[in-house]
């Protein structure tokens, strides 16, 4: 079992019922166990265009899967509720779960880089983890 950690977005639609939706469906699969949830918390868009407020938050996740076979069904699983993807574009979504961290694990593949490259620069990324876990490394 690896502790995993995971960013939630959605900026599109039901933001919550969506986020909330995706969670419960990661959750009913037997590799993976929703352990705790932060708050979720409605943001300002960073670093793109003019764009619909987020809902973000982030969840601890107890998984046997390891990291690439997660990040697949992460990907899967923003694809079931909706989430269409233009290459190159960061556009609005209806649900964005981005894989943070995945035990003390350090990752650097086409696609898969974990810890998060952007984890530590984001507050709508770095407060709900700090809420999960205050004790995880470069939070502070
Ligand atoms: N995600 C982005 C770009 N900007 N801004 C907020 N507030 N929340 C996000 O989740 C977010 C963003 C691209 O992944
Ligand atoms: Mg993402
Ligand atoms: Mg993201």
């Amino acid at each position: 079992m690896t502790r995993a950690f995971i960013g939630l977005g959605a900026n599109l639609g039901d933001r919550e019922g969506t986020i909330r939706a995706a969670l419960a469906a990661l959750d009913a699969t037997d590799e993976i166990e929703v352990v705790a949830v932060s708050r979720l918390v409605d943001t300002e868009p960073v670093g793109v265009g003019p764009q619909p407020r987020f809902l973000n938050g982030a969840a601890e996740l107890e998984t046997t899967l390891p990291a690439r076979e997660l990040l697949d069904r992460l990907l899967e699983t923003e694809r079931r509720f909706g989430r269409v993807r233009v290459p190159g574009e960061h556009g609005p979504r209806t649900i964005d779960l981005d894989l943070l961290l995945y035990g003390d694990e350090t990752i650097d593949e086409p696609g898969l880089t974990v810890p998060h490259p952007r984890l530590h620069e984001r507050p709508f990324v770095r407060e709900p983890l700090a809420e999960l876990d205050s004790t995880l490394p470069g939070l502070h």
